[in-house]
């Protein structure tokens, strides 16, 4: 053989020892792409895999949080001040006015909601996480909290006042079950040592801005998940991130069925999340990709079937207050919605609690790689 040959046939080897690389990569490698209306627990659920599967949040990470849960105290107190505003009520406390006052020009209100509407709601994508970036860099700076006062904070949250808003938070919207859990820590979040807990992480809520992707190492497998932001008007960004997915992870908060969307308070929004989910499981991008339905908050669910029917939600639902039956009427819903052929994996759950979702991540996982197996076999 001549030099030239030899040095060919070499090459050639080694293209082909790359292209048996990269396609070993490629099917070790799966994309997830989580999908769901905005507060439906989509970010909740990567924070699960990042306690599971990623670094499990040691200390040096939750110090991350620290001013989030910072920024979830105040905006609580905020929401409160209003709800009591609109109940008509007075502090019962003296002095307690005065608090506020202090309270208001010290913690001014965080706007995020102008933030959001200041992301391009046009097509042109690429300069989309860059815009994100300066946003969200732009937030920390113009609202960062380095340290809360329990004194200003206490006195207004254990305020007579005040806690007849929290039990009487199911009529006003907004008022989540993580208030209480925040406001009856102020001692331990307002010292000056205080690391976020797991829990304090997991409360948290805070609207994801753009597009964000995380990637963690499971069975020698490479997950990447992207995580995106559910309003309404981000959704059109969406489409941008279908191609090449394993599966899709679509999210609905069960206890949306009563409840309105912040960005549209003409739409319910489990009826909107219904027709979102249909519009992705037909989507002609995703013909091929599966889906896995996250029927998300039971825990709430839970608690609000005892009071409020599911036919505010679905008037053709005449079964009983019940939280099972409840439960399958609506997952049969999302059924009827997604593409006939194909099979729906559905988990029942709460993105909150740590226990219980070891086991759903376990089975989710174990999902994943025989989707991705198959879907390799079929590609192959
Ligand atoms: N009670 C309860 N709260 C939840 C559950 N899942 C998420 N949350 C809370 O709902 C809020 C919104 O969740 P998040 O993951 O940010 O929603 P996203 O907008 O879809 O990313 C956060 O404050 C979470 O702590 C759940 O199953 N039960
Ligand atoms: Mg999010």
């Amino acid at each position: 053989m001549s030099k030239a040959s030899k040095f060919a046939l070499a090459r050639s080897r080694s293209i082909d020892h790359q292209l048996d690389e990269d396609r070993e990569r490629r099917q070790k490698e799966v994309q997830l792409l989580i999908l769901g209306g905005a507060g439906s627990g989509k970010s909740t659920f990567i924070k699960q895999i990042q306690l599971n599967y990623g670094d499990g949040f040691p200390e040096s990470e939750r110090l991350k949080f620290r001013t989030q849960v910072y920024e979830n105290v105040v905006e609580s107190i905020h929401v409160l001040l209003d709800c009591m505003k609109s109940f008509n009520l007075t502090f019962k406390q003296e002095g307690i006015q005065k608090k506020v006052q202090e309270f208001q020009l010290k913690y001014p209100r965080l706007n995020l909601k102008a933030l959001f509407d200041e992301i391009p709601d046009d097509d042109n994508f690429s300069n989309d996480t860059e815009r994100v970036m300066k946003m969200e860099s732009r937030l920390i700076r113009d609202y960062y909290i380095d340290k809360l006062d329990s004194g200003l904070i206490l006195p207004i949250w254990n305020d007579e006042a005040i806690q007849t808003c929290f039990t009487r938070r199911k009529e006003y919207a907004g008022i989540s079950m993580a208030y209480e859990h925040y406001l009856s820590s102020m001692k331990r979040i307002c010292d000056q040592y205080y690391v976020p807990t797991i829990k304090d992480i997991l409360f948290i809520r805070r609207p994801t801005l753009g597009v964000k992707e995380y990637s963690f190492t499971v069975n020698s497998f490479l997950f990447r998940f992207v995580d995106v932001a559910g309003q309404k008007s981000q959704r059109k960004k969406w489409i941008h991130l279908f191609e090449g997915v394993t599966a899709i992870f679509f999210f609905v908060s069960l206890s949306g069925y009563d409840e309105t969307l912040d960005e549209d308070e003409t739409l319910n929004s489990l009826q909107d999340s219904l027709q979102t989910f249909h519009q992705v499981t037909h989507n002609p991008y995703l013909e091929r990709t599966d889906c896995i339905l996250f029927l998300n908050k039971y825990d709430l669910f839970e608690q609000k079937i005892k009071k409020t029917n599911l036919n505010t939600c679905f008037p053709e639902y005449s079964g009983s207050p019940n939280t099972e039956m409840g439960v399958e009427f609506i997952r049969e819903c999302f059924r009827k919605n997604s593409l006939g052929h194909r099979h729906l994996y559905t988990h029942i759950m709460c993105a909150i609690d740590v226990e219980k979702m070891r086991n759903v991540l376990r089975t989710v996982i174990d999902t994943v790689m025989d989707l991705n197996m198959r879907r390799g076999s079929m590609l192959a």
